[in-house]
């Protein structure tokens, strides 16, 4: 099983979104082993998005994210990584198909509502900005395996 890690930015809360979106996150088969909402500090942005600085939308960026609470999670399914991000849409909301978070919910490419790991080995440096070891629960759903 593939873990992914996940965040809801801080336009999603401000929107009144987090129920929406985690409900297609779970109708979609993956599921919730680790769920908080947290205030990242500036550390913590500067971490998450070291692979964009010195790109013009950084500092604005960091900005954005550190602006009010988000929604962190890890999730759990077969091809994680993948189903996740076609579930979240192209970076860019004009761009992203309709169907898709972004394409559906998004208006401009910086807050475009949700961030999604985009490896397995993006997804373990992430998942430990945000949790503790102890805070990644293993247990099993009733019904898994029935997808
Ligand atoms: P994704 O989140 O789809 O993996 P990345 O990793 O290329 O996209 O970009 C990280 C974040 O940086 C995006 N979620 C978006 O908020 C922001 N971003 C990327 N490109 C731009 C841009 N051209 N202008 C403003 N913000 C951007």
């Amino acid at each position: 099983m593939e873990k992914t890690f996940a965040y809801l930015k801080p336009n999603s809360i401000q929107r009144g979104l987090i129920g929406e979106i985690i409900r297609r996150i779970e109708e979609k088969g993956l599921k919730i082993v680790a769920l908080k909402m947290i205030t990242i500090s500036e550390s913590m942005a500067r971490e998450l998005y070291r692979e964009h600085a010195g790109k013009d939308f950084y500092e604005p960026l960091l900005a954005f994210i550190q602006s009010g609470p988000v929604v962190a999670m890890v999730l759990e399914g077969e091809n994680a990584v993948q189903r996740l991000r076609i579930l979240v849409g192209k970076t860019d909301p004009l761009e992203a198909d309709p169907g898709s978070i972004r394409g559906r919910f998004g208006v401009s490419i910086r807050k475009n509502l949700i961030h999604a790991s985009d490896s397995i080995e993006s997804s373990n440096r992430e998942t430990r900005i945000f949790f503790e070891e102890t805070e990644i629960n293993d247990y099993s759903l009733l019904n898994e395996g029935q997808f």
